[in-house]
């Protein structure tokens, strides 16, 4: 029986017959064909492929660099854990909180999020699992400070991906795309915040793939908004609709950097415009979710695309990070709200007369 992703791939996790495994039976997530964004690509003979990660048991890949972050922090005795967050990271720690003190372990969770920034859905999350849930006036970028620092200072275990059981937890969507495959895609899409995602995905690709040259190049996008890599220098006021990547001084920068060299991908960046734009194909021509930031990778695809950086013949790989479900309000905001709100007579007359019969 599937147990998880830790256990699915232990010998590439810091885990031992002693630690005690928190998980929620994240993981294998479905890989799905998009034959329509194929299409757009106008490439030849390409294939591109969505990692659909919103199927994780709190929606997004969080949980799979979570369960061991949480496992490793109640193997050393931990009593409370904290984060800061865009939104899924909050959800993920608050989920696997609960779980450990499902499993008998006490372990309370404090999250701190950019106040007014993060999408409902997240925000419900973390507050139904039990998470002490702290709004900040700042960004993301202030709230992850203080929280490094108070992890320092006090007995509490930071488990933002600076904590390296994260990263690592996280490589095993990498080994569930090759096992898919067959083999690794010619290119990785993915949205970068933070920049711990892309990083763990290049590891994992180390991994698994001996050969080099049959690694993925690693292609990162950034909000355009948001774009410090891209820039080369800390984006004091980040601003982005996907706010899930709404961060200006990413804490795996370096990292990232090297995956992109080591890989030769490229970080590049996609508008608002874009994103949006993307996120509506997916939903409303593939007929997949995503939330905003997601669809960041698939945006970054079309980018390429353009500009001729994706190879005829390629297997590409987006990385659909979060559940489309964790953002209602952009999702309405995107419809026509007009025509959702208004009424009709439940009348079947009235209702084939607005259907065009
Ligand atoms: C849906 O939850 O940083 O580059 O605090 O939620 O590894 O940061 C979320 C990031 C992409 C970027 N897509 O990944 C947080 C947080 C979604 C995300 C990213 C995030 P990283």
């Amino acid at each position: 029986m599937y147990q998880g992703s830790i256990l699915k791939y232990p010998q590439f996790m810091s885990v031992n017959n002693q630690t005690p495994i928190i998980s929620l039976m994240e993981g294998r997530t479905l890989l799905v064909p998009a034959p329509h964004i194929a299409k757009l690509t106008k490439v030849n003979g390409i294939k591109v492929y969505l990692k659909m990660e919103g199927l994780n048991p709190t929606g997004s890949f969080k949980d799979r660099g979570m369960t061991m972050a949480v496992s490793k922090a109640v193997e050393k005795g931990a009593k409370k854990i904290i984060c800061a967050s865009t939104g899924n990271t909050s959800a993920s720690a608050a989920a696997y909180a609960a779980r450990a003190r499902a499993l008998g372990y006490p372990l309370d969770c404090f999250v701190l999020i950019p106040a007014g920034y993060v999408a409902l859905g997240k925000l419900s999350q973390a507050m139904i699992y039990g998470a002490k849930v702290l709004q900040v006036e700042g960004n993301f970028d202030d709230a992850l400070n203080i929280v490094k620092e108070l992890s320092l200072q006090y007995p509490i275990d930071l488990v933002n991906s600076v904590n390296p059981f994260r990263i690592e937890g996280q490589k095993t969507a990498a080994y569930e795309i090759c096992d898919d495959l067959g083999a690794a895609p010619d290119y990785l899409c993915i949205p970068v915040g933070n920049a711990g995602n892309i990083t763990a995905y290049w590891a994992g690709f180390k991994d698994y793939i001996k050969n080099p040259s049959a690694r993925p190049k690693m292609f990162g996008f950034q909000a355009a908004g948001a774009a410090p890599i891209v820039r080369g220098h800390i984006v004091e006021k980040p601003e982005t609709i996907g706010t899930a990547i709404r961060i200006g001084n990413p804490a795996s920068w370096k990292f990232a950097e090297a995956a992109r060299d080591e890989s030769k991908g490229i970080i590049d960046e996609v508008t608002d415009d874009e994103m949006l734009e993307a996120y509506r194909i997916i939903h409303d021509c593939e007929g997949f979710n995503c939330e905003p930031a997601s669809a960041a990778s698939v945006a970054g695809l079309l980018k390429a695309s353009r500009q001729g950086k994706i190879i005829p013949e390629s297997t590409v790989v987006c990385i659909l990070t979060g559940n489309g479900l964790k953002d209602p309000k952009t999702a309405m905001d995107q419809s026509d709200m007009a025509a959702a709100e208004k009424t009709y007579k439940a009348d079947e007359n009235v209702i084939a007369g607005v259907l065009g019969f």
